[in-house]
């Protein structure tokens, strides 16, 4: 049960930056924060010295209980590392039997999903609303030439398991080829 009787808000949404007003949390993730994510090492290694941002995520906090839901915006860059374009890192929640939604807010970006041996992606742009059923872990990819935006609702007590992803990655990656984003089965090790 919520513990606590939170007054109602608003957020004010700037479609074309991703601002929330007010945010109170931010989390800034750059290359070297996702080691190993991406498929080509060389050219991780050789992006490492500019250590490009790849996202950003703005957020209002809510007490992380059950009930709550957390609404926030990603901006993820446009760019690639080798032919791999710039995407978040991916998750299970913690809480596996939590799902979420999306909407795309600006730019274009694909929303891929796997549970256990099945897999799914989804093209986002702006008035795009994904949803992601529980046990599904997600990833977003910018496929395109300007930031990718999206808002995102989700239960404030799903957590976030990043581990499994590190471990195990996605079954296919997205890598820009002739000139457009193509699905390719990721290569064990
Ligand atoms: C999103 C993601 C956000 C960043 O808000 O957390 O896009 O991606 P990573 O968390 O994988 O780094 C969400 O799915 N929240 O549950
Ligand atoms: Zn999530």
């Amino acid at each position: 049960m919520t513990q606590q009787l939170m007054r109602p808000f608003s957020l004010a949404l700037e479609f074309g930056s991703g601002q929330l007003e007010p945010a109170t949390g931010k989390v800034e993730r750059r290359l070297s924060d996702m080691h190993g994510m991406y498929g080509n090492r060389q050219a991780e290694d050789a992006s490492l010295d500019a250590n490009p941002l790849i996202y950003e995520v703005l957020q209002y906090d809510v007490p992380d209980e059950n009930g709550q839901l957390v609404v926030c915006t990603t901006i993820l860059q446009p760019g690639r590392i080798g032919d791999e374009y710039y995407m978040t890192k991916g998750h299970y929640h913690q809480k596996r039997d939590a799902g979420e939604v999306y909407l795309g807010l600006q730019g274009r970006g694909k929303l891929v999903m796997q549970a256990g041996e099945e897999f799914s992606q989804l093209d986002m742009q702006p008035g795009t609303i994904a949803y992601v059923p529980p046990f599904w872990a997600h990833r977003t990819v910018n496929v395109g030439n300007v930031p990718f935006i999206f808002l995102a609702v989700y239960p404030a007590d799903a957590g976030h398991d990043y581990g499994s992803i590190d471990r195990h990655g996605f079954s296919q990656r997205v890598i820009e080829r002739g000139g457009a984003p193509t699905l390719v089965p990721t290569v064990a090790g």
